[in-house]
């Protein structure tokens, strides 16, 4: 189907947004993406991307070329404006809508009658209605959906990204989408730009079900890692293979136990279940007991690591892999960067090998720690400890482990 809108922008160009805006770019809609981040907006206007992630690079520096995508720092008019900002949580786990509402507070001014907002950011329920009602204080000669109805002269909708890194480009056009709009015309609205873009099915439903159906989708992955992650550990103290446990309960036709690893790491599965505790608090105990649980993996592997080389002296430890899943470089809130920090304050010779980085991140700059290649660590190694299962590790020749203390909490050597 051919895109119904003419010209869209897009409102922060990380992860989500800037790959969206490359391919609303590549359907053939001019879009203005707007960043106050000065390495984006610029990495953009070169043509190139300041974010990794596979085949996003060759179309975006295409979408440039063309002139259909183009950075800017404020705000322009356009048909449509697509809020892609992020929402982190704050030190007591509350969620911070704040960049939300500066996006908010940055189009108001340009705002113009029939325009329509769409929310992408994973947000608490109940967040685009509250937008709504930012951009009316701001624009009083407008109407919007809360108080005008159907009538108003802005839609708002809320349509959750659900892309998995890695694999963006793919999913951005292959996955449903679930459109939930402030009233049923905006959500068909809302749902007609990304028919003319994507081959997944839309679903419209409202707002506030849209938002808490983003939350859900993620809680409910956390849930079940917590799940495979208190299985090792009980698995642990019974001296059982959870590996063995796990692979003969899947037999079972109803029964799909994910897998347990090091920690729960990334921007989203780690975060976004604080935002349903936070909303119903005395409701969420499983929801907050699963979150406590996979937070307190990475301490556990750490203490492992510790009691092994307690029985070693003077040991060489050498941990694989830092990113927070394999086969990328993204670090955030990553459960292999959290046992390293702790590991470095008790091992002397502590090397770590991560392929997809040049140097170590900050959190772990400074602590004696060195970065190295996996032959020049794995020789002379004592101890090794699998974090991230990236390939070259899966692909290891197993003769190169033999006779030395290998904890391997990917279970990818058994
Ligand atoms: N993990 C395990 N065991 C498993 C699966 C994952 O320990 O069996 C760990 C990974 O190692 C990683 C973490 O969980 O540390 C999260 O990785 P992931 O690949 O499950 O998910 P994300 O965070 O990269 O992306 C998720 C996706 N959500 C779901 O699969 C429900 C993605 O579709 C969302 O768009 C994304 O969050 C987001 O942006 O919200």
């Amino acid at each position: 189907m051919k895109p119904i809108y003419e010209t869209v922008s897009v409102i922060g160009l990380g992860y989500i947004g800037l790959p969206t805006a490359a391919v609303l770019a590549s359907r053939g809609i001019s879009v203005i993406g707007v960043d106050v981040n000065e390495k984006a907006v610029e990495a953009i206007r070169r043509g190139q991307i300041h974010i990794v992630e596979p085949d996003l690079g060759t179309l975006v520096s295409g979408a440039v070329a063309t002139g259909k995508l183009r950075a800017t720092y404020k705000p322009e008019p356009a048909e449509v404006f697509i809020i892609t900002v992020p929402t982190p949580f704050t030190d007591g786990h509350k969620p911070d809508i704040s960049y939300v509402r500066a996006a908010a507070e940055a189009i108001a001014p340009v705002l113009a009658k029939g325009n329509l907002v769409i929310l992408e950011s994973t947000s608490p329920v109940g967040t685009t209605e509250q937008a709504a009602g930012w951009l009316a204080a701001l624009r009083p000669d407008l109407s919007f959906p809360p108080t005008a109805g159907e009538k108003a002269d802005i839609s708002m909708a809320y349509s959750p990204e659900r892309v998995l890194p890695g694999r963006i480009l793919t999913e951005l056009v292959q996955n449903d989408r679930v459109v939930g709009g402030l009233t049923p015309r905006c959500a068909e609205r809302a749902a007609a730009l990304y028919r003319g873009v994507i081959d997944g099915e839309c679903f419209l439903t409202t707002a506030r079900t849209a938002e808490l159906v983003k939350l859900t989708e993620n809680a409910f992955r956390d849930v079940n890692i917590a799940f495979a992650n208190e299985l090792s550990l009980i698995a642990e103290k019974l001296d059982l293979d959870v590996w063995e446990v796990i692979a003969l309960a899947n037999r079972h036709p109803r029964v799909n136990i994910l897998k347990p690893g090091p920690g729960v790491g990334g921007h989203c599965i780690a975060v976004d279940p604080w935002f349903i505790v936070d909303s119903a608090p005395e409701e969420s105990p499983l929801i907050r007991t699963a979150r406590t649980v996979n937070d307190g993996k990475p301490h556990h592997v750490a203490k492992a690591v510790l009691a092994a080389a307690k029985r070693i002296a003077a040991p060489r430890v050498v941990c694989l892999g830092l990113s927070y899943k394999p086969d990328i470089d993204d670090l955030r809130e990553s459960p292999s960067v959290e046992i390293v920090r702790e590991l470095a304050g008790h091992i002397q010779d502590l090397a770590v090998v991560e392929p997809h980085v040049r140097e170590l991140p900050k959190a772990l700059a400074g602590l004696g720690i060195t970065l190295k290649d996996l032959d020049a660590a794995l020789t002379g190694a004592d101890i090794v400890v699998l974090l991230t299962d990236h390939q070259p590790f899966r692909a290891l020749d197993r003769q190169r482990l033999a006779g030395k203390t290998v904890i391997d909490t990917r279970g990818i050597w058994r």
